[in-house]
């Protein structure tokens, strides 16, 4: 570490060094971050464009644009990609990565060289799942059997690329723990914490012991099809009930692996541009952390009507209700720091305060579909799939968004153009309810999902709906395009551009490698806007 002398504080920013193999073989945590956001940036894009081909699809009640089939296909690597290979890793690996060690006072994450081994194992994963593309699987991104063991698509190389995925995931979610423990500068005690590394720390716990679960019941799925075990099979005694348990045991409480982290970025966001101290700070602190605990004990809310007993139905419904407690908190004090706030709306800041109100719709319709009688009739409507995109677009989507505007001059020591930023967020904003808020009455109304056609008194929703995803695409389009122009012909950034306490905009933009010259003392917390001080500890 730093020795204190002038000589060895130079200024090189991390970016100076080039070549492709000064970033594969990289162990700063800024450029690990950095392609972790390039790469789920990428299956965004792609799974994004897959999903604007179903809704082309969907314009007409006919199948004219592609066969059942070949929807099926789309909707499970559509399902697969934004699940497995952008929304999970998200915001914890890209994020989680640059802003860790930056805004606890650390030089690094506790084990540099385990964090570039899980990229590596990253990109494997994307790798098989590329080549599974070649009989690319069409049982939906849950590959539920008994289907997902009969089907003669590629099920097997799609479940492995997921399968070794998880290995990163589990590694990132250890490398992350150990990091807040062990690597806090003086001064930074748990309660003076950001609230984005609470958030980061629960969904690192939800890493690490939820995904070893997917884990195994896929690689029981592929022993299934390659070898015939039977252990979803009735015939040779199994149950493929069984896989539902297991799946959902994992795919709940990730659905938290998604949204924590978001919710991280909101509570960062928010203060700053509302010059006020986060309202309640302890309380969304431990709020994270009681979403992850409760989050292991509601999967079988997707299976009411799979045949569970009604006794496990009641229990696994009500656990469902007190879910919405820790996350009702957090909008309380969310909104309560709004408060009388000197509000500025820069891009960042409309991205939360979409955040704030679209996940709020996302959240209280899960409460329709946690609840016993309304979901067995709204069960694989669209409804579930309004609900699901209001959380994963209107709350993740929305988050990841935010996060982009707002570190993005600290992470490439560039700014963007504000202007064409505002136009995007509004476009995003519009097209997003103009593609999903139909959904739900859609789904209401009876319309599966998971169909290529549909009966034709549905059109005049489903047409509208795909009207919205082409607002939708060209917001996010032009986002796009306006975060790369950015880095070539966008101005200088300062060092601290919004004036936030937080420690990672004390260092220069871009941050040097090892990002301290010396690692700070911290005196207060991160949130001292306006005249107050931390609360009492
Ligand atoms: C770019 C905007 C998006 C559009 C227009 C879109 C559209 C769709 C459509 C049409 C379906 C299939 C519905 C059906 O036939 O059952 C679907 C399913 C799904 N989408 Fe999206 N989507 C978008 C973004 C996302 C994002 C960002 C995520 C995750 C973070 C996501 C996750 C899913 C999942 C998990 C499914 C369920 C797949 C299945 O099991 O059928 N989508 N989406
Ligand atoms: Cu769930």
């Amino acid at each position: 570490m730093a020795n204190h002398s002038i000589a060895h504080n130079v200024y090189v920013p991390y970016l100076e060094k080039k070549g492709i193999l000064s970033w594969l073989l990289s162990t700063d945590h800024k450029r690990i971050g950095i392609m972790y956001l390039v790469s789920i940036s990428f299956f965004f894009l792609v799974a994004g464009v897959i999903a604007l081909l179903m809704r082309l699809e969907l314009l007409t009640p006919a199948a004219d644009f592609v066969q059942p089939h070949t929807y099926n296909v789309l909707f499970t690597l559509h399902g697969s990609l934004m699940v497995f290979f952008f929304v999970v890793p998200g915001l914890a690996a890209s994020f989680g990565n640059f802003l860790i060690p930056l805004m606890i006072g650390a030089p690094d994450v506790a084990f540099p060289k385990l964090n570039l081994g899980s990229y590596w194992i990253y990109l494997l994963g994307t790798l098989i799942v590329l080549l599974a593309l070649m009989k690319p699987a069409d049982t939906g991104w849950t590959y539920y059997t008994p289907y997902s063991a009969t089907t003669d698509t590629d099920v097997v190389l799609i479940t492995l690329g997921v399968f070794v995925l998880g290995f990163s995931s589990i590694l990132t979610g250890l490398n992350f723990i150990v990091t807040i423990h062990k690597m806090r500068a003086p001064g930074m005690t748990w309660h003076r914490l950001p609230l984005f590394i609470w958030a980061s720390y629960a969904t690192a716990v939800l890493q690490l012991l939820a995904t070893p679960v997917v884990g195994i019941t896929l690689l029981l799925l592929i022993a299934e099809r390659t070898l015939g075990v039977g252990f979803f099979d009735p015939a040779k005694g199994g149950d493929p009930i069984l896989f539902q348990n297991f799946f959902w045991f994992y795919s709940h409480p990730a659905v938290y692996i998604m949204i924590i982290p978001a919710m991280g970025v909101i509570s960062e966001i928010i203060p700053v541009f509302a010059r006020k101290p986060i309202f309640g700070y302890k309380a969304i602190a431990y709020s994270s952390l009681g979403i992850a605990f409760i989050s292991f004990l509601v999967w079988a809310h997707h299976m009411f009507t799979s045949g569970i007993s009604s006794l496990a139905a009641t229990i696994f419904s009500f656990l469902t209700f007190l879910v919405a407690i820790p996350t009702a908190i957090k909008v309380f004090n969310w909104t309560a720091t709004l408060y009388k706030g000197s509000i500025h709306l820069h891009s960042s800041m409309l991205y939360a305060l979409g955040f704030i109100f679209l996940f709020t719709i996302g959240g209280l319709t899960g409460l329709f579909l946690g609840a016993l009688a309304a979901d067995i009739h709204l069960h694989d409507t669209y409804f579930v799939v309004a609900h699901m995109h209001y959380v994963m677009i209107g709350g993740t989507v929305m988050g990841f968004f935010g996060a982009l505007h707002f570190w993005y001059p600290k992470w490439f020591g560039k700014m963007f153009n504000e202007m064409v930023a505002k136009i995007a967020w509004f476009l995003v904003f519009v097209g997003f309810n103009v593609t999903f808020f139909p959904q739900f009455f859609l789904g209401v109304q009876g319309m599966p999902r998971r169909y290529a056609t549909y009966p034709a008194e549905f059109e005049s929703l489903m047409s509208l709906s795909t009207y919205g995803s082409w607002i939708l695409g060209l917001g996010v389009l032009i986002m796009t395009v306006n975060l790369i122009a950015g880095l070539f012909n966008g101005e200088k950034a300062p060092q601290n551009p919004y004036n936030s306490l937080s420690l990672e905009w004390q260092v220069p933009s871009p941050p040097p490698h090892e990002n301290f010259d010396e690692i700070p003392h911290v005196t207060d917390w991160t949130y001292g806007y306006g005249k107050k001080k931390e609360p009492e500890a």
